[in-house]
């Protein structure tokens, strides 16, 4: 496999960490997908997102007028989010070892799915209660530019391509780093179509 590439002091790039499990990992999303819909969040602003999300494990990301915030159970079903699959843990962890982070228990799982000509804001993640355990994120589908800013809205920003099997690993100091994703370009992959999807898990809760 290509060799991991650091891309901050805490930030590790992971390319094709995922090649040997795609099939699997495929088969879990339509599994979870299945008992928890695909759907556009509203912002507490009253803005729906282009990105389309669910979740897995204890805890999902959820967004309404009431804010946002982790919920252990799905407001579209009424029903707890699905388990996490063995296959998510065990690779999201080896990725967080090998970037150095060591006993990482992810409570949570957000999925996305962008469509060609979705994209998603630059944006800090900072509803989770324990900012000292990374975030780890699955590329699958389609590529796309990933935007790495600094730690002010207004810095630079840093354009990194995703593609399809990589993993980035982000904690320490980088983990209240500005990101977001630039507009998805429209294609075809052979597994996943004219979409991309991305798993980012999370230490949601303490
Ligand atoms: C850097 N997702 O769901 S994953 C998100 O590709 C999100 O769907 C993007 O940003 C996506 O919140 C980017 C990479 C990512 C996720 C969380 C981070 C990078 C991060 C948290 C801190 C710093
Ligand atoms: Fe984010």
């Amino acid at each position: 496999a290509p060799e991991p590439i650091s891309i901050g002091a805490d930030a590790l790039l992971l390319p094709q960490f995922l090649s040997a499990y795609e099939q699997q990992l495929v088969r879990a999303i339509d599994t979870i997908i299945a008992r928890a819909p695909w759907r556009q969040l509203t912002t507490p602003g009253g803005r729906k997102l282009s990105v389309r999300t669910s979740n897995c494990g204890k805890y999902g990301w959820y967004s309404d007028r009431a804010g946002y915030r982790y919920v252990a159970c799905d407001p579209l079903t009424g029903q707890a989010w699905p388990q996490l699959p063995q296959v998510f843990v065990e690779q999201a962890q080896a990725a967080a070892e090998e970037a150095g982070f060591a006993d990482f228990q992810p409570d949570a799982c957000l999925l996305n799915c962008y469509q060609p000509g979705v994209k998603m804001g630059l944006h800090q993640d900072c509803d989770e209660e324990d900012l000292s355990a990374p975030i780890v994120s699955f590329s699958l589908g389609l590529p796309a530019q990933f935007l790495w800013g600094g730690w002010q809205r207004s810095d630079k920003v840093q354009r990194i391509r995703l593609q399809h099997g990589d993993v980035v690993v982000w904690g320490g100091e980088d983990r209240l780093r500005f990101h977001g994703i630039a507009k998805v370009a429209g294609g075809n992959h052979p597994l996943l179509g004219g979409q991309r999807i991305n798993l980012t898990f999370r230490q949601a809760k303490r």
